[in-house]
């Protein structure tokens, strides 16, 4: 960390910004865990924030190093979940929309939590939406041509006037922060014509006014997600975003960010975007962006587009995880990691199970099933490549309606990451050549003591296999960390151990 700040001081200083710096956190060295602190059905009590900060002595036990909080601003109403953003400004201070707290709390709770966090050596990186704003104070007359859902290139209409909800003054702050107003220029299109009552794709006419290029092309042009879709052609738009980015990091000291919508902003501003934060704080500010979509081209695109200064989430790991879990032990585990960020970019690679979004009954669900959770776990948490992130649905469990709920694993989850944390250090080797049973071990070094570490996952039958943990380990007994298998195992003469796995499970062994 110290190495890695001196150095981007040093760069600063000369003037040229190295994009490699701050691609993959200082966390992922030392094997950090990330853990998404929040799921998509948690009540709307305005409790979370103290609850963040009663459990940060916990989270550091069970070797978090990172957290990754919900969008902390005030979005359409009291319930947001913070992804319908109205004004990135208000943390929870003001009385707008009806409430002066958010979903989760009151500005001063959240600065209380991110203070306790650091305490304890934990960092903390902000959610950033960027792509749209929500619940705008008022409406505007706006020009606009009606776009083809499927082809927002293709004008389904000629040019009308449409009722816009485009205005934001934020009357409730009265400029405390920031005194920028949001008008229909700043803005690319909307999905509601007020005067007729009418949803469709709107986009707006006026000098200079298009879809944002480069984004990702899925429907001709994938600019348009939802309510009014920011301009980041505008060039004061492209300011205030930065001055904003600026003042959430030092207001909250937060120490990186994870990225929201990414396909629907455009790619090159958000590499500036990075790097202008970067440089006006003066930190890090890891930083992990959201480009959701089961394929790998993609997401190497927008991290090239971008300018391959910051991370992404391992998306088409999760899609694999999700395939090998409905497949009843008939996926292929040799395929696990074909077409994933973490065997092509690892340094670039933050690895997850499962999300808000693909958690079940949301929008993008994709969900892995509850047995395979721990060995998905073991696989992002034991292995080398990637920075592992650890869902908050996952160990604490969702609630939601009852047929939708994934239940509490954390006490299976429990031994996986101290696995990471104590373990899983050293050489790599790979046995990834079963169809049933997959496994992988590390031979530990100088610097952890008892390190090493060995892993088997099967999603079909049980068995065993011969692998390969360092000679330097010979003659040692493994036992298995997990509790699901109590046989101990004898490293032999060469470093090589005969593992075992039940069916459908998963062992983590290491020294006893
Ligand atoms: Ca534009
Ligand atoms: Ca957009
Ligand atoms: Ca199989």
């Amino acid at each position: 960390m110290n190495v890695l700040k001196r150095l981007l001081i040093v760069i600063i200083g000369v003037g040229l910004f190295a994009t490699s710096i701050g691609t993959s956190s200082a966390n992922a060295y030392t094997n950090g865990t990330m853990m998404q602190y929040f799921e998509w059905y948690l009540p709307n009590d305005g409790g979370h924030w103290n609850k963040l900060n009663n459990d940060t002595t916990h989270l550091k036990d069970i070797g978090i190093t990172a957290v990754w909080i919900p969008p902390a601003y005030k979005g359409t109403s009291q319930n947001d979940v913070g992804y319908g953003a109205y004004d990135l400004y208000d943390l929870g201070e003001f009385n707008q929309k009806g409430t002066i707290r958010t979903k989760y709390g009151t500005k001063q709770q959240l600065k209380n939590a991110i203070s306790s966090l650091h305490s304890k050596g934990i960092q903390v990186y902000g959610d950033v939406v960027m792509n749209h704003k929500g619940g705008a104070d008022y409406s505007q007359f706006v020009n606009a041509v009606e776009v083809a859902s499927n082809n927002r290139n293709y004008e389904t209409t000629g040019q009308y006037q449409i009722q816009a909800w485009t205005g934001f003054n934020f009357a409730g702050r009265n400029n405390a922060h920031s005194s920028f107003k949001w008008q229909w220029y700043h803005f690319d299109g909307v999905d509601w014509d007020q005067s007729r009552s009418k949803s469709s794709i709107y986009k707006f006419r006026g000098t200079g006014k298009n879809w944002d290029w480069e984004v990702s092309s899925e429907n001709g042009n994938y600019d348009y997600l939802m309510y009014a879709d920011v301009d980041f052609d505008h060039p004061d738009v492209q300011m205030e975003m930065k001055n904003w980015g600026e003042w959430y990091a030092n207001e909250l000291k937060l120490d990186g960010f994870r990225l929201d919508a990414v396909k629907h902003i455009k790619h090159s501003y958000l590499g500036e975007w990075i790097s202008s934060v970067r440089q006006s704080t003066g930190k890090e500010m890891f930083t992990v962006a959201e480009y959701w979509q089961n394929d790998l081209g993609a997401i190497e695109n927008y991290l090239s587009k971008s300018g391959n200064n910051h991370s992404a989430f391992d998306v088409p790991l999760h899609y694999n995880f999700q395939k090998a879990s409905n497949s009843s032990g008939n996926y292929d585990m040799r395929n696990i990691l074909n077409g994933t960020l973490v065997a092509s970019q690892p340094s670039k690679a933050v690895t997850i199970v499962e999300n808000h979004d693909s958690q079940p009954g949301q929008a993008l669900e994709s969900t892995v099933q509850s047995w395979f959770k721990p060995l998905a776990y073991a696989f992002i948490l034991t292995r080398s490549q990637g920075y592992p992130t650890l869902f908050y649905g996952d160990y604490y469990g969702t609630r939601g309606s009852t047929s939708y709920e994934i239940p509490a694993l954390g006490n299976k989850l429990d031994p996986l990451l101290k696995a990471r944390k104590t373990y899983a250090y050293g050489t790599q080797h790979d046995y990834i050549n079963h169809h049933d049973i997959v496994g992988w071990t590390r031979e530990g070094d100088a610097s952890h003591t008892n390190s090493g570490l060995a892993t088997l996952i099967s999603d079909g039958p049980g068995g065993s296999k011969w692998m390969y943990v360092g000679k330097q380990n010979a003659g040692e007994t493994w036992s298995d960390i997990t509790g699901n298998l109590s046989s101990n195992v004898r490293i032999n003469n060469d470093g090589w151990g005969n593992f075992s796995v039940n069916g459908g499970s998963v062992s983590v062994y290491r020294q006893q």
